[in-house]
């Protein structure tokens, strides 16, 4: 252990350990913009500098570890007058249009900036446009970039795709695309997890909501939503409310007094994917298809992104079931247009996602009798539906509990743990463990496979009725990466690999709410399992409106019409 004094405070830490964790040891927070534990710790920003008696230079906090008897001040007024330069020095390299950013009150320059009272800026740059496709889902503002290196760092270490890097040099020195390349050609996985890690508001999504609004306007269109499992345990944490005061339920309400016709639960339709991928998966492995690879879930589009650019040759392990999401918006225009008696030209499909990539998924072509389109019209982000009720000024607060529409009204705990990491797998084993046996398990049955890991996978097997399986849930590319190797190399065996795209699945979405240097996957994650554990129903199959849809429309899994509606050919 190590003695040191931190502002007066004697503090005894671990050795190894860093000035800047020291001092939060004792509640000091010292200020900082581009440090990430254990994956950007570079001072790049020097924000963190702090004075070590007895140094003549200020040395940086994040970096530098403790040293039996240094004694260190957070807040000299040496100190403090280096940070106010620093900063102002961030701030003459950022645009500060912070009346149009989409991270207006929720930036940690700004926050900073305010926390030192810096009210004027006496250094200013001229600022020169740079071209940017503004299509793509994912945009890049270089204006506003503070070189903190966080994003390049992300995408590198923690996704293993190194989209970004450092280009120019001196005063232009700026990041951008690695290797000078269009970003729609960088096998960027749309994991959106550099943005999620971003201090300010240089990377965002594509803001959508007008689209929704178009159709909220005309008078043709029917518009139907749907809220996916991950958001109803994120979308209220930057609206002021807790997670108990926030259930789904008051979006719905909200969604009514928009205007948007219908409302439904993407729970529902991952209840769906997992009576196809659940009768694909016992296909397969009866067929003996699973003996050399495993079949992949294809419900992440950044994961099947990712497979398409990195492992190409893999693409046919994966599931030919299409994502909730996608699922919903084919039945939405397929079935549910026949049900209201309209064309499915009329409906207008919408989901809140806490995703980047399901934009670029909802692409996918839909065919179905006359109708030539898409299954999806319109993704927002769990960060674009809380600017979207801001704007509409509904106070989360004050709205009371709806009711998802008939006929899809019942999602199950299997579905709502979608959202998690490893809950697709325990979603999809509780059911094919019914299909296999004809019965229930236990619905705990297969908890083994829970929980946010941060470096590696989580593997396991199961008995069921005599056949054992081994199977592999994973979130994270950098992790991905490392297990598709494994695999390759044969060193690992399983039958069904689980993989999400975000550390912890969904609940870390890279359309989540934004907290700078928390990481709430796992909390969130937690918030899911509780819903299932407090759920009636907690199996796929025992969903009612799900059997009602198989025995009214697609007669049973993986039938003809399934195979026209639910599934898709992946391709390069
Ligand atoms: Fe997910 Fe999904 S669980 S990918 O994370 O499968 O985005 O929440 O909506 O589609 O259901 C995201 C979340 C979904 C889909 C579902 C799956
Ligand atoms: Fe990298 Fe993901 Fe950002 Fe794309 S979205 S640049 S893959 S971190």
């Amino acid at each position: 252990m190590v003695t040191l004094t931190i502002d007066q405070m004697k503090v005894t830490v671990p050795e190894g350990t860093t000035i800047m964790e020291a001092a939060a040891s004792i509640h000091i927070d010292i200020p900082k913009l581009c440090y990430l534990k254990g994956i950007n710790e570079i001072s790049a920003c020097r924000v963190c500098v702090v004075e070590m008696e007895g140094k003549d230079k200020l040395i940086t906090s994040c970096n530098n570890v403790v040293e039996e008897g240094m004694v260190i001040y957070t807040n000299s007024p040496k100190v403090r007058l280096n940070r106010r330069k620093t900063v102002s020095m961030l701030l003459s390299q950022h645009d500060g249009q912070c009346i149009t950013c989409s991270r207006s009150m929720n930036c940690s320059l700004q926050k900073i900036a305010n926390d030192f009272n810096i009210l004027d800026n006496p250094f200013k740059k001229e600022f020169v446009h740079r071209e940017w496709d503004k299509t793509f889902p994912l945009i890049r503002d270089a204006n506003k970039c503070i070189k903190c290196m966080r994003c390049i760092q992300i995408c590198d270490k923690v996704q293993g795709l190194n989209v970004w890097d450092v280009s120019g040099t001196g005063a232009r020195t700026t990041v951008d695309v690695s290797r000078n390349r269009d970003i729609r050609v960088a096998d960027c996985s749309l994991c959106g997890q550099c943005i999620t890690h971003c201090p300010v508001g240089a990377l965002r999504e594509r803001d959508d909501t007008s689209m929704l609004f178009s159709a909220l306007e005309d008078e043709n269109k029917i518009v139907v939503a749907q809220i996916a499992p991950a958001v109803r345990a994120a979308w209220a944490e930057q609206l002021g409310l807790s997670r108990e005061e926030a259930p789904v339920e008051k979006i719905v309400t909200a969604f009514r007094r928009m205007g948007i016709d219908y409302v439904f639960d993407t729970t529902f339709s991952a209840d769906l994917t997992i009576m196809e991928e659940g009768s694909e998966f016992v296909k397969r492995l009866q067929d003996g298809d699973l003996e050399e690879y495993p079949m992949f879930t294809s419900c992440c589009p950044g994961w099947v992104r990712f497979i398409k650019t990195q492992y190409p040759d893999m693409i046919g392990r994966l599931s030919t079931a299409k994502s909730p999401q996608q699922m919903f918006g084919a039945v939405m225009k397929t079935y549910f247009a026949k049900k209201l008696g309209v064309d499915p030209e009329r409906i207008f499909t919408l989901s809140i996602m806490p995703c980047l990539a399901k934009k670029a998924e909802r692409e996918m072509d839909l065919f179905y009798e006359e109708y030539a389109g898409h299954d999806i019209d319109c993704v927002l982000t769990t960060r674009e539906l809380d600017r979207m009720l801001r704007a509409e000024h509904l106070n989360p607060q004050f709205l009371e509990e709806g009711e998802f529409d008939s006929p899809f009204e019942v999602g199950t705990g299997a579905g709502v743990i979608f959202g998690a990491t490893g809950g697709v797998m325990e979603a999809a084993l509780r059911s094919a463990y019914f299909l296999v046996t004809g019965e229930n398990p236990d619905a705990d049955a297969f908890h083994e496979i829970r929980g946010v890991k941060r470096q590696g996978w989580t593997e396991a097997e199961f008995d069921v009725a005599g056949n054992v399986i081994h199977v592999a849930v994973v979130s994270g590319l950098g992790n991905t990466g490392k297990l598709m190797e494994a695999i390759r190399r044969k060193e690992v065996k399983y039958e069904f690999v689980e993989v999400m795209a975000c550390p912890g699945g969904c609940a870390g979405g890279g359309g989540q709410p934004i907290h700078d240097g928390q990481e709430l996957a796992e909390e969130r994650g937690s918030s899911l399992y509780f819903l299932d554990r407090n759920t009636d129903i907690r199996f796929s199959h025992d969903n009612p409106d799900i059997q009602n849809l198989y025995e009214e429309f697609f007669e049973k899994p993986l039938s003809h019409r399934a195979h026209q509606l639910l599934h898709t050919e992946h391709q390069v």
